[in-house]
């Protein structure tokens, strides 16, 4: 059953393996009309883990800031729909944590490459802090960051394989958060990668 992590955070150990291939032919699926691609900071950076999304709204950065769009402003074209196989995993692992009826509108796929990895951070570009948030570790393991409401305090460490959902809500939220580059053995169905599927209420 869940693990609890925090006042308001579970892991799933294994939760996305009875889908996982559903959910990679999904990936494939949405990769091959919305690519991959390292954007940029506002602070000038190109991101090492390179992203793409799918629902009705998507997470995207560029020099002018983060926000959520409509439209991929690679093409020009509407994200992918949001595949039934993610949102009916979201929602049976946010309510397994207590979140009743979750709706996800915008799923942010990342894919860390060896040595890519995302620094500690808040979420909050999403209009509704109450929804939880629910992330799906697919391919090679990484130690998932997390920390408090404030930068400074110590971060607690978790080291997430590939079928761990994670589901965040409540006090949990806003807490900065971060992940290191993948590690271990490459993925048998992934390669050398970790891909991870960040299930939203953005809009
Ligand atoms: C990842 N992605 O592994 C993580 C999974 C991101 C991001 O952080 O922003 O794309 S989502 C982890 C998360 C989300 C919301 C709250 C908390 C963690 N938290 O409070 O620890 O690619
Ligand atoms: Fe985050």
């Amino acid at each position: 059953g869940p693990e609890r992590i925090g006042p308001c955070a579970y892991v799933l150990r294994g939760c996305a393996l009875s889908c996982e291939q559903a959910l990679l032919s999904a990936v494939a699926a949405i990769e091959a009309r919305a690519p991959f691609r390292h954007m940029v900071t506002p602070g000038g950076y190109a991101m090492s883990a390179a992203l793409t999304n799918c629902g009705a709204l998507g997470w995207t950065t560029d020099r002018r800031g983060y926000r959520y769009t409509a439209v991929d402003p690679q093409g020009g074209q509407p994200w992918p729909a949001m595949p039934a196989v993610f949102a009916r995993l979201a929602r049976a692992a946010a309510a397994a944590a207590g979140f009743a009826d979750f709706e996800p509108d915008a799923c942010l796929m990342n894919r860390y490459a060896l040595g890519a990895r995302m620094s500690l951070h808040q979420d909050k570009n999403e209009q509704d802090f109450d929804a939880p948030i629910v992330s799906v570790s697919l391919g090679m393991s990484a130690t998932f960051l997390f920390g408090g409401l404030d930068r400074s305090a110590k971060a607690m460490r978790l080291l997430l394989h590939h079928g761990d959902v994670v589901v965040w809500g409540g006090a949990d939220r806003l807490r900065y958060h971060g992940v290191l580059a993948p590690e271990g053995a490459p993925h048998p169905l992934l390669g050398d990668c970790r891909i991870n599927l960040t299930l939203r209420k953005a809009g």
